[in-house]
C-alpha cells in the first residue's frame, strides 16, 4: 500500500461573497470573492489518504462515518487528480489503479454555515495530490469540489477570480497577502446554531440565480468595485474601510437571498440582534472597531483588531447571556500557511 499522507486545512471566511455559478459543471462563479484564511488550530479539516491494492472500492470516511463515494464532485476531484497523474507519469499504472480510502474529521460543525466543505475539499485535494506527486495549481482542484474550497488552499487574505474563459482555466484563487500582512487581525465566531441548514448553499444559490434581479445588480455593480476597494483596505491594514465593506457585502449578500423566491432565510432572531449590538457599539465608540458577516446561515463571524478583542467578548456576554459556553467560539488568528 502507499504511504498515508495526512493534511490539515483551515476554513475560511468570506468578506466578499460568492454566490452564483456561471458554470454548475465546473464550479465557475458569477463573481470575484475574497476572504481571511483562519488558523488551522481553531477550525480546520484533517484529511488522510492511502491507495491499497486491497480494498474493493473507493471508501470515504466523515467524521468517523462512512459514507457513499457515488458523490459526483468527490469523483470529479480524484478523477482529475489521476488524469493529471497519468499526463505527467508521476505514478505507475498499477498505482493508479489501486482504490483509495480517505479519513476527515472536522473540529466545528459540518454544514451549519462554517465553511465545512471549503476546508474538507481543501484537504482532500492536496492530500491526493501528494499522493499521486502531482504539480498543479490546487486552487483549481479545490474549486471542483466546492467553490469556496480554492479559498482555503491559501493562508492570509485570498482573493478567487470569477474568470471569463469557458474551461475554467483563469478561475483561480491567489494571495491578495500572506498571513503575517496584519497580525492583529482577529475572528470571533459566535455559533448561534450549529444544526445542519435548511437550504444548502448550492441550492440556495442556484435558485438565486434564477429569481433574484438584485442578484444581477450585486454581480455587475456592487462586487467589482468592493472587491478593489476591500484589496486596497487590506494591503493599506484599513480597518474602517475593510469593516465598511465586509459588512455591506454580508448585508447584500442576505438581501439577495430574501429575495430569492422561494426566499433563502439563513439569518436568525439573534443573528439580526448581533448587527444591532455591533453597529450601536460601532457608533458609540466613534469609530468603526468591529465587523460581522454572515454566511449561509445564522452563526456571526466578527472582524476586529486584537486591542479590542477584551471588550467585545466582554459586551457579547453581557448582551448574550447564554447557557452555552459554545456560544463565543474562538478567537482565530491566520495561520501562516503561505503557500
Ligand atoms: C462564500 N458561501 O463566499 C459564500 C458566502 C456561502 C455564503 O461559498 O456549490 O459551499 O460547493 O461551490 O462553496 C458556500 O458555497 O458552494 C459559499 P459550492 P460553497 O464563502
Amino acid at each position: 500500500m502507499s504511504d498515508i499522507i495526512t493534511i490539515t486545512a483551515p476554513v475560511n471566511i468570506a468578506v466578499i461573497k460568492y454566490w452564483g455559478k456561471r458554470d454548475e459543471e465546473l464550479i465557475l462563479p458569477l463573481n470575484d470573492s475574497v476572504s481571511a484564511t483562519l488558523d488551522t488550530n481553531v477550525m480546520c479539516a484533517k484529511t488522510s489518504v492511502c491507495a491499497r491494492p486491497d480494498i474493493n472500492e473507493n471508501e470515504i470516511w466523515l467524521n468517523k462515518i462512512k459514507e457513499s463515494f457515488n458523490n459526483k464532485r468527490l469523483q470529479n476531484c480524484l478523477n482529475e487528480i489521476k488524469r493529471i497523474a497519468r499526463v505527467q507519469k508521476s505514478v505507475d499504472e498499477e498505482f493508479l489503479s489501486w482504490n483509495v480510502r480517505i479519513y476527515s474529521e472536522n473540529n466545528f460543525p459540518t454544514a451549519a454555515g462554517l465553511a465545512s466543505s471549503a476546508a474538507g475539499y481543501a484537504c482532500l485535494v492536496t492530500a491526493l495530490a501528494i499522493l499521486y506527486k502531482i504539480k498543479t495549481d490546487i486552487s483549481t482542484l479545490a474549486r471542483l469540489g466546492s467553490g469556496s474550497a480554492c479559498r482555503s488552499v491559501y493562508g492570509g487574505f485570498v482573493r478567487w477570480h470569477a474568470g471569463v474563459k469557458p474551461d475554467g482555466s483563469d478561475s483561480i484563487a491567489s494571495q491578495i497577502a500572506n498571513s503575517l500582512h496584519w497580525p492583529d487581525m482577529r475572528v470571533i465566531i459566535l455559533v448561534v446554531a450549529d444544526t445542519k441548514k435548511h437550504t444548502s448553499s448550492s441550492k440556495g444559490m442556484q435558485c438565486s440565480v434564477a429569481t433574484s434581479e438584485l442578484l444581477q445588480y450585486r454581480v455587475l455593480h456592487s462586487v467589482p468595485k468592493r472587491v478593489d476597494d476591500i484589496c486596497t483596505a487590506i494591503q493599506k491594514r484599513d480597518f474602517a474601510k475593510f469593516a465598511e465593506i465586509t459588512m455591506k457585502d454580508s448585508n447584500q449578500f442576505h438581501a439577495v437571498c430574501l429575495d430569492t423566491y422561494p426566499p433563502c432565510v439563513y439569518m436568525r432572531d439573534i443573528s439580526h440582534s448581533i448587527v444591532e449590538v455591533i453597529h450601536r457599539y460601532n457608533e458609540i465608540c466613534g469609530e468603526v472597531k468591529v465587523a460581522y458577516t454572515f454566511d449561509a446561515g445564522p452563526n456571526a463571524c466578527l472582524y476586529l483588531l486584537e486591542k479590542d478583542v477584551p471588550e467585545i467578548i466582554s459586551l457579547i456576554k453581557q448582551v448574550f447571556p447564554t447557557s452555552n459556553p459554545e456560544f463565543i467560539k474562538g478567537l482565530s488568528t491566520q495561520e501562516s500557511q503561505d503557500r
